[in-house]
């Protein structure tokens, strides 16, 4: 296969097929993309949570069973900082604050997100390009009954308890990356890949730095999508519970469809919600029915694979 795979991906779903894709597709010819909405200051440390999946995921160091941070975790330094009276509800694992660590002096130093997370990558041994969706800032915030709260205090502070009112991206308009905008215009771009991350909360951030939704809607090559859904319901997080209150009268896949309007050609859909594909045809979208949960790097690659071959650039694994 030649050309370029653009993947747009946000945290725990979006990195296991950015990994597939990484494993299946040489350096050159991947950009991964990743969300930053959800990033913020804690304990006077840059968290960037969605780039920090996706590092994990393709250096092979994620914890699979927790979701997010280092596998063999150990949680020394969270256990002192409580001890010191430090805020204990965001929990930082002691490899995981290295990364923070790592990352944090060098943005203070001058260096760019991009620069520092090409550094990490580089160190860790990953060839292919991560890239922030911008260098920027575009803060996510959900808007509940009472206040406008920061991301992660409404995600894990409260876990996701609040009603989500609105979903507002305070930056909006912000430039893509270096890295995203030279994926975006590349020549030889032969796909752009949704990976299966929260449309609202993973994606959306992405699709609201300037120009990009407009870029992405002129482009003249296939636009695939992962649904992050499995039986109708989303594997992890508050998908279901945005989906019921914003869904805006549709279900499933259909809600994710309608989401994405005329930004996907195709959509790849779990067995388990086959039932939802003859309406997403019947709405012109070219729809694969396959397993979409991914339980390791098997999966992982097959997933990928098929998703390429939905792009009409390898053929079914
Ligand atoms: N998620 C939690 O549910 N609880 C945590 O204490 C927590 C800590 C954390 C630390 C570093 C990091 O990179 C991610 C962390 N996450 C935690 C996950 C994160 O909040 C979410 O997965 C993403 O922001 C949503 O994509």
């Amino acid at each position: 296969m030649t050309g370029h795979i653009l993947a747009l991906s946000g945290g725990v779903g979006g990195a296991k097929l950015a990994a597939g894709l990484a494993a299946v597709l040489p350096p050159e010819q991947l950009t991964v993309v990743v969300n930053t909405g959800d990033d913020f200051e804690h304990l006077g440390l840059t968290i960037c949570p969605d780039i920090d999946s996706v590092v994990y995921a393709l250096a092979g160091l994620n914890d699979t069973v927790r979701g997010w941070g280092v596998a063999e975790e150990s949680w020394q330094a969270m256990a002192m900082l409580k001890r010191l009276g430090e805020a204990d509800w965001f929990n930082l694992g002691d490899r995981d604050m290295a990364m923070h660590l790592g990352r944090s002096w060098r943005l203070r130093a001058g260096e760019s997100l991009s620069e520092v997370t090409a550094r990490l990558t580089g160190a860790l041994g990953i060839p292919h390009r991560v890239v922030p969706m911008t260098d920027g800032r575009l803060s996510t915030l959900i808007e509940t009954d009472n206040e406008i709260m920061d991301f992660q205090r409404w995600f894990v502070g409260e876990q996701c308890r609040p009603v989500a009112k609105a979903i507002r991206f305070d930056g909006a308009g912000a430039p893509p990356s270096p890295g995203f905008a030279e994926a975006l215009a590349r020549p030889d771009l032969a796909a752009v890949v949704l990976c299966p991350s929260n449309p609202f909360l993973s994606v959306d951030p992405i699709l609201a730095l300037g120009g990009v939704r407009e870029t992405l809607l002129a482009l003249k090559v296939p636009r695939v999508a992962v649904s992050p859904l499995i039986g109708g319901k989303a594997v992890k997080g508050p998908l279901g519970k945005l989906l019921e209150e914003r869904g805006q009268g549709q279900e499933g896949n259909a809600a994710i469809a309608g989401h994405y309007g005329k930004l996907i050609d195709h959509l790849l859909i779990d067995r388990s919600d086959d039932a939802d594909a003859g309406g997403l045809r019947e709405r012109g979208l070219s729809v694969t029915v396959t397993d979409t949960l991914m339980h390791g790097l098997a999966d992982q690659t097959r997933l990928a694979r098929e998703v390429l071959a939905a792009a009409g650039l390898q053929q079914p694994a």
